[in-house]
């Protein structure tokens, strides 16, 4: 397998409005992530991705972008990135840039031209279609709830956007588009800065002759974006993107893919197609949806699937692409909460669990913020006290004009689905606000970071902070963790999530209890003389064929006998 830097890596994201205020707005901004750098250097990260940090009306905390070139005015300005950049180098910690394409802000200075008429230069940047007599152009419906189209009375057309109605969606179909896009991404690049994760970059190409999708029926919620993506365009414009930009310098690419299937995926991440290095896949996101109300929901998702799911992409991607390893982000509830157990006698040991788990897999490994601290869902009882559009627009939709759903019910399904589950501000110490702010934070801090906090994590030599610190120590050491094979191990097991990996002489046994329960094992691995426990989330003694409530065990077999390997090592 080829051998490439942005395989090795660890990369942490940083949802900026949340993360550290330095100037006591309320608003965490780039001089609070340049206050924490040495925090991030501690932990012993390579790379930053930051959420957007372009200028914006934050109609969708900055994915709704209206001019490219702009810092966003609450996060500071060009020198205050400049620096951030700067000093991020020195200590060798690159830095990767939201790429928000598929959409703009309807106050880009683009869409602001193009609804004027149908003449201007700009009119074909976006996609604007006549009504069906009277009705909606189609049957499309956005993701942030109600039809995809609106109708702009100037023109008498809809333009269509896949999200809110202040993203219109971009037309990648407009050579001139594709150009000014790329010429943006050069100026970053130029910069200094190391690669791009784009936004549902594989809906940026729409059937133009926008057929109805007939997955959509009245009474069932969600969007059509399935039947959007991966259109007709879609390969060939990263392709032509990776042609006339990515190639030109060493930057690492991840493609935020909503509904993409594994065919997809192996094209989009091909290392001989020239696309994109890695996807976010969101399959393992949404397999606790619900049929009816997508993400509204509060069913943990059972581990078998969870299991086939990560297997299928390991298996599928080996060889050929590269995975992308993350538990959580911006967009989903907090991994200790979702997949782990936050019940305080659990929350270290099941948060510790699921890194190993993780970062043992084949792939890059993401951090989102305060993962490495455990931080946990928020519940919060009042609709009011939300700030998320997504949540919003669902309560009214589900709850207020539907009916379908009680308040007290939805109310379970926000604490256990809203993306503001994680976008509460980061919990640094046990100070008023959490060492967030000085004044009024711009969204709730949670209330249990007196217990949860940095401050106490560093203090804890037991905490899960130094766990993830020795993580990715481990991956800077083993070669096996970053290129060697992946192997399912015990499949069928619903209680246990175990696989190796394979390098050479080496072999490498992850066993992990996702359940409160003591189990007894029967893995041969565990018989083995020769191998060393390379790391565990209890302390010694090790229990020989026993797994305890979430444990995990790490196993290293450096020489591999002929006589260790048999049956896998593995499982009676
Ligand atoms: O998310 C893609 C996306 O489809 C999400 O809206 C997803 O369906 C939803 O968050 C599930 O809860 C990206 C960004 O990550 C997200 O923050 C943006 O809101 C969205 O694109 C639009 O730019
Ligand atoms: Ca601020």
């Amino acid at each position: 397998m080829e051998k490439n830097w942005w395989k090795e890596a660890v990369v942490y994201q940083i949802y900026p409005r949340s993360f550290k205020d330095s100037n006591n707005d309320g608003i965490g901004d780039l001089q609070g992530i340049i206050q924490k750098l040495d925090y991030l250097d501690k932990l012993g990260i390579d790379v930053i991705w930051l959420n957007p940090i372009y200028e914006s009306p934050n109609d969708d905390n900055g994915y709704d972008i209206s001019n490219y070139k702009k810092i966003m005015n609450d996060f500071g300005d060009m020198n205050d990135f400049n620096q951030l950049l700067e000093e991020a180098h020195k200590k060798n910690i690159k830095i990767i840039m939201d790429l928000v394409v598929n959409h703009t802000s309807d106050e880009h200075a683009w869409f602001i031209e193009s609804r004027k008429d149908k003449n201007n230069a700009y009119r074909d940047y976006y996609i604007w279609k006549d009504g069906d007599d009277g009705n909606y152009p189609n049957n499309w419906q956005s993701y942030f709830n109600g039809p995809a189209w609106t109708y702009d009375e100037t023109t008498n057309q809809y333009y269509l956007h896949l999200f809110s109605e202040k993203q219109p969606d971009l037309n990648w179909d407009n050579e001139q588009l594709r150009s000014e896009v790329y010429d943006m991404m050069r100026y970053w690049l130029d910069k200094g800065v190391d690669g791009f994760r784009m936004d549902v970059i594989n809906m940026i190409s729409k059937d133009p002759n926008i057929p109805d999708d007939p997955n959509i029926s009245q009474n069932l919620e969600p969007n059509s974006a399935s039947f959007i993506a991966n259109g007709p365009n879609a390969h060939r414009y990263i392709n032509e993107m990776n042609k006339e930009v990515l190639s030109k310098y060493d930057v690492m690419t991840v493609g935020e893919m909503v509904n993409v299937p594994i065919e997809e995926a192996l094209k989009y991440t091909g290392s001989e197609r020239n696309e994109l290095q890695m996807i976010f896949q969101w399959e393992h996101m949404s397999l606790d949806y619900d049929p009816i109300r997508g993400k509204w929901n509060n069913q943990k998702v059972n581990l078998r699937d969870l299991k086939e799911s990560l297997f299928k992409w390991q298996e599928k991607l080996q060889g050929i692409g590269w995975n992308s390893l993350y538990w959580n982000n911006h967009d989903n509830p907090r991994c200790v909460s979702r997949f782990g157990d936050d019940r305080p006698e659990y929350r270290k040991l099941s948060a510790k669990m699921l890194a190993t788990t993780l970062h043992l897999l084949q792939g890059t490994p993401y951090i989102y913020q305060g993962e490495e601290i455990g931080m946990t869902n928020i519940h919060l009882n009042h609709i009011e006290q939300y700030e998320d559009i997504e949540t919003l627009n669902a309560y009214k939709e589900l709850v207020e004009n539907k009916n379908s759903i009680t308040n007290s019910q939805m109310m379970k399904y926000i604490h256990f689905a809203s993306r503001d589950n994680a976008r509460t501000p980061m919990q640094w110490d046990s100070t008023k606000n959490a060492g967030f702010t000085d004044s009024t934070p711009w969204f709730v801090v949670n209330e249990n970071y007196k217990n949860i906090n940095v401050e106490a994590s560093l203090n804890d030599s037991d905490s899960i902070f130094y766990y993830y610190q020795a993580l990715i120590q481990l991956r800077k050491q083993y070669e096996i963790i970053v290129y060697g094979s992946f192997k399912a191990i015990d499949r069928n097991n619903s209680k246990i999530f175990a696989f190796e990996r394979t390098l050479n002489e080496s072999k490498l046994y992850v066993i992990s209890n996702f359940t409160d329960e003591k189990i007894n094992t029967n893995y041969r691995i565990e018989q083995n003389e020769n191998k060393k426990l390379l790391i565990g989330n209890y302390g010694e003694p090790i229990l020989k064929n026993t797994l305890r409530p979430y444990e995990t065990k790490v196993y290293l077999i450096d020489n591999i006998t002929s006589e260790s390997v048999d049956n896998n090592g593995i499982q009676s």
